[in-house]
């Protein structure tokens, strides 16, 4: 039997789409039926299991699942031992110390003494402690944002993104103590090991990174009066070797490039400068250095 690759992904909830998104951007096909909890891919040995995002890194470690992708902040406050095989960058939140907004917050001391809402206790209690701040956590799993209007906690710690949520239930974000974004998780060691399913990870991750290397990249094709092949070679500078391209009339080149996007404009506007016509700008989907 073919050794298939088993990826834990949310079901439903903030991470679910991107998670897709990004095995889908490395070619791999699959039907999305929310319903179904196991779906095999088409053209690639990967299985998905759709669960909720708290049992991904329980998932990962009783071997139940290869790999996972979930957001630090769950598996940091699992506590288990494994490995991160990749930042994947999207997610993006912090994790909060929030007091309501009449409290007089002068830094972490003023939490001494303190019962402090949120779902990630471990973390924490692990920052706290370090602070030498001694505060008594109050675990709830979900609206922690109410816990201080009903008085079972003082201020909260919970994760924070845009920080509206905590607007509108008179809260006010007091200090940032921990920052997550979604990871990929594996058994300790998986990465190092000689197996089919590590050999799957392996082309898996090449893909990514070839997705991401072209993520932020154009590829850019322009006529150029010959002469000026020096001065356009040094504005796109970082090229190895354009490719160049004589045309018809002889006075006259096409050239072909990579530039990155942050850079492009200027770039663009000085080839403009320099006489460059027909301009095209092509958007990249995958690419290797
Ligand atoms: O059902 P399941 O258990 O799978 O999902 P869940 O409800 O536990 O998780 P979900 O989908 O809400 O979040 C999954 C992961 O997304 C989290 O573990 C974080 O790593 C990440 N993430 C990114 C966020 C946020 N941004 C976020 N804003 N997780 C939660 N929030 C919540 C936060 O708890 C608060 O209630 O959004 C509110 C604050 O948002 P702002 O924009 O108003 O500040
Ligand atoms: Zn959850």
């Amino acid at each position: 039997m073919q050794e298939v690759l088993k990826v834990a992904i949310q079901k439903s909830g903030r991470l679910s789409e991107k998670s897709l998104e990004i095995i889908r951007s490395c070619g791999i096909d699959f039907a999305t039926d929310s319903r179904v909890l196991r779906e095999r891919a088409g053209n690639f040995p990967l299985e998905f299991l759709f669960v909720r995002d708290d049992d991904i890194p329980t998932y990962v470690r009783d071997g139940v699942a290869d790999i996972g992708i979930v957001g630090r902040n769950e598996f940091d406050e699992s506590g288990f031992y494994l490995e991160v095989v990749k930042d994947l960058k999207f997610a993006k939140c912090r994790l909060s110390i929030a007091v309501p907004n009449d409290f007089d917050y002068k830094g972490l001391e003023s939490l001494e003494g303190k019962r402090i809402a949120t779902s990630y206790p471990n973390i924490m209690m692990k920052i706290l402690k370090e602070k030498g701040v001694n505060a008594t956590p109050v675990v709830v799993s979900g609206s922690v944002e109410i816990t201080p209007q009903v008085g079972i906690a003082d201020c909260i710690c919970d994760i924070v993104s845009t920080g509206t949520t905590l607007k509108m239930n008179g809260l006010k974000e007091a200090e940032e103590i921990y920052r997550s974004s979604a990871i990929m998780i594996a058994r300790p060691g998986f990465t190092n090991t000689v197996s089919e399913k590590n050999r799957i990870l392996q082309r898996l991750l090449e893909r990514m990174d070839a997705v991401e290397l072209a993520k932020n990249k154009k590829y850019i094709l322009f006529n150029l009066p010959s002469e000026k092949l020096d001065e356009a070679a040094s504005i796109i500078g970082g090229m190895k070797s354009p490719t160049v391209t004589p045309l018809m009339d002889r006075s006259w080149l096409s050239v072909q490039s990579v530039v990155s996007e942050d850079r492009f404009w200027s770039v663009f506007e000085d080839l403009k400068a320099i006489g460059a016509e027909g301009i095209l700008v092509m958007n990249i989907e995958k690419m290797t250095e």
